[in-house]
C-alpha cells in the first residue's frame, strides 16, 4: 500500500501489462482525514457520477455520513482505480448550501415552501397550459446525470402521458453526435467497442478526445499498456498539447474545425495504399465506391493546407492506422462540438469499417459519452428519442411502444424528430413554449451565448421549474426550485460508454426535504392523474426497482436488451454489459461480432439523415441504400467553419475541460482539494500569440468574440498558434463571493455562438473567431493546473499539488485474476 497526493499525481503509479494480459488490480481509496477503512460503519456499492467511464466504487459510511470512497477491485471497468474527481468530489454532497426545501417565487424573490405548495403550483400551471394551448406549450430539459429509472419515468410521462415532443437532455450538448454517428453508420445507437479493447489493441487513435483528463481511469489503462511490453502506438488529433498528445506516437494538431478534411486525408491514404479489408466490406458494408471517390481529392498535401498539419505527419498517422492489426478508435468533443460533427465522427467509423476492425478483441470504436448516465438519457427517451432505440419514423415501432405503455399509438408524438434544446430555447424565446422543466443541468452556464440564454430564461411569460441540488445560476432564474437528492442518497442504475450497467445504491439520507428525482417525477404524474387507455395509472411503478423492471420490459428484443439483468444480479460483483438476456445471460463484451449489424430496415433505430442539411431520410431511401442490414459507409465533403477569423477577431477560440473540475462546478467547486487545484479561470495561448499581443504568463487578459467578453489570466502553453482555449467550468456565480454584478464575465459561454451541427443538433462550442488583449500585468503566475494540458511552456514557479488532506491510498493486488473472478 502506498500513499500519494493524487492532485499532484493524478494517474497514480503504473502497473504495466502486456497485450492480451489482464489489467492488474489497483484499489484506490480516499477517506475523510483521520479515518481508516476499519472506521467505516458500512460500504455501499455505486459507480462514478462525474464522467462517463463508469468506475465502480464503494462509498464508506460513518455515522450516517459519506466519509470516503474506495474503488471496486472486482469491476471490469476500473479494476479498483479511481480518478481525482471521484477521490475528492464526494465531499460536495455534504456541502452546507445544499437545497433542502422547495422554493417558489413570490414578489420577485425565491422563498422556501413545502412540497405540496410547490408541486401544486407546477401541476396547476401544467393543467392550465394543456387546456389553453396543448402539450406543445410544455418542454422538459433533462440531463446525463440522473438514473435510468428516472429518465424512463420522465420519458413515459412526457411522451405517453402529456404527449409533448419537446423533450431533450443536455446530452444534446454532450453526446448527441455519438448517437448520431452510430445511427448513420450502424443505424442504431450502441457502442461497438469495449474497454477491454485497450488490453489487445496495437493502435489506439484518439480523435478530439483528451482521455487523460476526462476519463482518467481509462487513460491509466492506456498508460499501463504503454509502460508494458509490446506497447500500442497512440495517434492523437487535438490542437492542444494534452497528456494524450504527449504520449502519442503521432500528434496531429489541426486547425479547429477541420476534422472532416483531416479524416478524409487519412481515408485517402488508407484507400490509396489499399490497407483495406475488401472481404469484410463486400460481406458487411455498403457505400465503399462513393467513399473512395469522395476522398480522392484529399491528398496529404491538400489536407495539409486546410488543417495546417505537415503532409508527412498525415502520411505517418495513416501508415500506422493502416498497418494496425487491432485498432481502437475513440472520439469526443473535439469532433462533436464542431460544425461538421456527425460527418467527422462518421469518418472515424469508416476507418474501422474499411479496415474490418470491429467485433473482436482490440478492434473497436468508442464514440464516447461524456456524462455518467448519458447513455441512459438516450436509451430511455430522456433526449426525446423513443425508448430502447425504437424508430420514431417506423409505425410498427410506435405501435409496439404503445403496447408496452398501454396507450393509443397516436398519443405518442412521432410526426417529426424530437425538438432539440436549441430549438426549444427558440420556442421559449418566441413564446410558444411557456413552461420549461429543467432537471439536473445548468443551462445558464452550459448553453452557448449566455446573454441570450439568460434573457430567454428570465422572460416573465415563461414558467421555469428547476430541479437541482444547489441554487445554480439556472435555479436562481426559476419560478419553482425543487430540491433533489443525488448520487449516494438515492438508488438506481446507469450505463457507461462501453454498455456496462451499474447499480448505485443509497448510502445516506438526503439533506432536509430533498427528494430523489424519481420520486418527484412520480409525484407529478400522480398529481396530474395520468392514465393509460384502460383508465389505469399510466405509470405503474413506485420505486427504483419496480421502475427498473418496467424499463427492462420496454427493452425486450431491442438492441439495448436489459431483460437478463436485475438489481440482485448487479449487486456484489462487476457491472454487466448489455445486451444481457436469455441469449447472453452474462452480458456482451462486443456487439457487431461477425459483421452482424442492427441495421435491418424493420429493426433499426434510424433511417439516417443527410449529413449536410440534417434532413431525415425517408424509409424508402434507407431501404434502397441498405436493404439487407449492413454497416453504411457515408462520405462527406469538408466545409469550412461557420465563423472564420477576421481582422477584428484574428484567433480561433476553443473551450473545454480540465481534469480537476466537472462542468459548471456545482460539485467540484465545493470539494476543497479540487477547487484549490484550479481555483480561477484562465486562458491558454501560444508563446507566439503571447509575444504578438504583448501578453506574459499570469497577465489579466480580455477575450472577446462577436457575442461578448470575458476576463481570464494568461497561461502560455504549447497550444497551436492562432488558437485560444478557455475552460468552460467557471459560471458567473462564484460559490465564495456569489454573483458579482458589474464584474466582467468569466463563463466561456458568454463568447460561444448560437449554431449547431445539422445532423446531430449538437451546439458548436469549439470554434469561434476571437481576439485577446492585455488588461493588467501579472500579480503572479496563472493558477491553471501544471499537471495537464494547461502545463506552462516553462517553469512558472507554481506547481499543482494537494495539501496533506489529499493523500490517497493505492493498493496494488498481485492476484488480479482472483480479484476479478
Ligand atoms: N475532468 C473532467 N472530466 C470530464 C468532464 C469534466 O467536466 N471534467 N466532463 C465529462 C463530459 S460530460 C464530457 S462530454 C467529456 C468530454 O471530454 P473531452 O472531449 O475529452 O473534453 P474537452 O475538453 O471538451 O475536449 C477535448 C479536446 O478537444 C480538443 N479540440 C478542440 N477543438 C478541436 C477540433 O476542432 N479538432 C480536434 N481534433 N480537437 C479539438 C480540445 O483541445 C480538447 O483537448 O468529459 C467527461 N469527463
Ligand atoms: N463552452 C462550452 N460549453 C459546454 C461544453 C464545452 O465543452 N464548452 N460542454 C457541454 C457538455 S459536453 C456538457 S455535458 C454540458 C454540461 O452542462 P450542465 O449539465 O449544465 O453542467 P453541470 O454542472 O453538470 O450541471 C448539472 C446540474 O445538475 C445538478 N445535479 C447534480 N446531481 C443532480 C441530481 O442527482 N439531481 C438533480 N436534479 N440535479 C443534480 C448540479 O448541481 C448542476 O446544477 O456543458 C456543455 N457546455
Ligand atoms: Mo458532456
Amino acid at each position: 500500500m502506498t500513499s500519494k497526493d493524487r492532485i499532484a499525481e493524478p494517474w497514480g503509479a503504473r502497473t504495466p501489462y502486456a497485450a492480451g494480459e489482464d489489467w492488474p488490480v489497483r484499489v484506490d481509496t480516499h477517506l475523510a482525514e483521520g479515518l481508516g477503512p476499519e472506521d467505516m460503519d458500512r460500504w455501499v456499492q455505486t459507480a462514478s457520477i462525474l464522467h462517463s467511464n463508469g468506475d465502480a466504487l464503494d462509498i464508506g459510511v460513518k455515522d450516517g455520513k459519506i466519509a470516503g470512497v474506495r474503488g471496486r477491485a472486482v469491476d471490469r471497468v476500473n479494476h479498483g482505480r479511481l480518478g481525482v474527481k471521484d477521490l475528492y468530489g464526494w465531499q460536495a454532497n455534504a456541502s452546507g448550501d445544499r437545497l433542502t426545501r422547495p422554493l417558489v417565487r413570490k414578489g420577485g424573490k425565491l422563498v422556501e415552501t413545502d412540497w405540496d405548495t410547490a408541486m401544486d403550483r407546477i401541476v396547476g400551471r401544467t393543467q392550465d397550459l394543456l387546456e389553453e394551448q396543448g402539450a406543445s406549450a410544455i418542454g422538459f430539459y433533462t440531463t446525463g446525470q440522473l438514473f435510468a429509472e428516472e429518465y424512463y419515468t420522465l420519458g413515459v410521462l412526457a411522451h405517453g402521458g402529456l404527449g409533448t415532443n419537446h423533450v431533450d437532455g443536455n446530452t444534446r450538448l454532450c453526446t448527441a453526435t455519438a448517437a448520431a454517428a452510430l445511427k448513420e453508420s450502424f443505424a442504431s445507437d450502441g457502442q461497438p467497442g469495449s474497454y477491454t479493447d485497450i488490453d489487445h489493441a496495437d493502435v489506439i487513435a484518439l480523435y478530439g478526445h483528451n482521455m487523460a483528463e476526462t476519463q482518467s481511469v481509462l487513460w491509466m489503462r492506456v498508460l499501463d499498456r504503454l509502460a508494458g511490453p509490446n506497447p500500442p502506438q497512440v495517434i492523437c488529433v487535438d490542437p492542444r498539447p494534452t497528456p494524450v498528445a504527449r504520449h502519442a506516437t503521432v500528434h496531429l494538431a489541426p486547425r479547429p474545425g477541420t476534422n472532416v478534411a483531416l479524416m478524409n486525408g487519412l481515408l485517402h491514404e488508407i484507400i490509396t495504399h489499399d490497407w483495406v479489408d475488401h472481404d469484410y466490406i463486400d460481406a458487411h458494408a455498403v457505400g465503399y465506391a462513393e467513399l473512395e471517390k469522395r476522398v480522392q481529392e484529399y491528398t496529404p498535401e491538400a489536407v495539409a493546407t486546410i488543417c495546417d498539419v505537415p503532409a508527412e505527419q498525415i502520411r505517418e498517422a495513416a501508415r500506422i492506422i493502416g498497418g494496425a492489426q487491432r485498432l481502437l478508435s475513440t472520439v469526443l468533443q473535439g469532433f462533436y462540438q464542431s460544425h461538421q460533427a456527425t460527418a467527422a465522427a462518421v469518418q472515424v467509423n469508416n476507418v474501422n469499417i474499411i479496415r474490418g476492425m470491429l467485433g473482436r478483441p482490440g478492434c473497436g470504436i468508442l464514440q464516447m459519452n461524456g456524462q455518467p448516465t448519458a447513455q441512459n438519457t438516450r436509451e430511455c427517451g430522456g433526449d426525446g428519442d423513443l425508448p430502447a432505440f425504437r424508430n420514431w419514423s417506423n409505425d410498427a415501432h410506435v405501435a409496439d411502444l404503445a403496447k408496452v405503455w398501454n396507450v393509443e399509438p397516436f398519443q405518442i408524438p412521432h410526426y417529426s424528430p424530437p425538438t432539440h434544446v436549441m430549438q426549444m430555447m427558440r420556442y421559449v424565446e418566441d413564446g410558444s413554449i411557456r413552461m420549461l422543466w429543467v432537471s439536473g443541468t445548468n443551462p445558464a452556464v452550459s448553453l452557448p451565448e449566455l446573454a441570450r440564454i439568460r434573457s430567454i430564461l428570465q422572460q416573465k411569460r415563461l414558467f421555469l421549474v428547476v430541479q437541482d441540488i444547489f441554487l445554480s445560476e439556472t435555479a436562481q432564474l426559476a419560478d419553482v426550485v425543487l430540491p433533489a437528492a443525488t448520487w449516494g442518497e438515492k438508488t438506481g442504475t446507469f450505463t457507461n460508454v462501453d454498455r456496462t450497467v451499474h447499480l448505485s445504491e443509497k448510502a445516506v439520507d438526503p439533506p432536509g426535504e430533498a427528494r430523489p428525482d424519481l420520486d418527484i417525477f412520480l409525484d407529478y404524474a400522480h398529481r396530474l392523474g395520468l392514465k393509460d387507455k384502460d383508465g389505469e395509472p399510466l405509470i405503474k411503478w413506485h420505486d427504483p426497482e419496480s421502475a427498473f423492471e418496467a424499463w427492462k420490459e420496454c427493452t425486450r428484443g431491442r438492441p439495448c436488451d436489459y431483460t437478463g439483468l436485475s438489481y440482485d444480479k448487479l449487486r456484489g460483483g462487476s457491472g454487466i454489459q448489455w445486451p444481457c438476456n436469455d441469449e447472453h445471460p452474462d452480458g456482451s463484451e462486443h456487439i457487431y461480432v461477425d459483421g452482424a449489424f442492427w441495421s435491418d430496415p424493420e429493426y433499426c433505430e434510424s433511417y439516417g439523415r443527410d449529413l449536410v442539411t440534417g434532413a431525415p431520410l425517408e424509409p424508402a431511401e434507407y431501404k434502397a441504400l441498405n436493404p439487407s442490414g449492413k454497416a453504411m459507409l457515408k462520405a462527406a465533403e469538408y466545409l469550412p467553419p461557420h465563423e472564420m477569423p477576421s481582422q477584428e477577431f484574428p484567433l480561433q477560440l476553443i473551450t473545454g475541460r480540465t481534469l480537476y473540475h466537472f462542468h459548471t462546478r456545482t460539485k467540484t467547486a465545493r470539494a476543497p482539494q479540487l477547487q484549490d487545484a484550479a481555483p480561477e479561470v484562465w486562458v491558454e495561448l501560444s508563446a507566439g500569440d503571447a509575444a504578438a499581443t504583448g501578453i506574459s504568463e499570469g497577465d489579466l487578459t480580455q477575450i472577446s468574440t462577436p457575442r461578448g467578453s470575458v476576463q481570464a489570466t494568461a497561461r502560455i502553453t504549447e497550444i497551436r498558434t492562432g488558437v485560444l482555449f478557455l475552460p468552460f467550468h467557471y459560471g458567473y456565480w462564484d460559490t465564495k463571493r456569489g454573483h458579482e454584478p458589474g464584474k466582467a464575465g468569466r463563463a466561456a459561454n458568454e463568447l460561444t455562438i448560437t449554431d449547431w451541427d445539422a445532423a446531430s443538433k449538437q451546439p458548436i462550442f469549439k470554434t469561434a473567431a476571437a481576439r485577446i488583449t492585455k488588461i493588467a500585468a501579472a500579480e503572479g503566475p496563472s493558477r491553471a493546473p501544471t499537471t495537464t494540458a494547461s502545463a506552462p511552456v516553462s517553469d512558472v514557479g507554481h506547481r499543482t499539488a494537494g495539501n496533506p488532506s489529499a493523500a490517497a491510498d493505492e493498493n496494488v493486488h498481485d492476484t488480479t485474476a482472483e480479484a476479478l473472478r
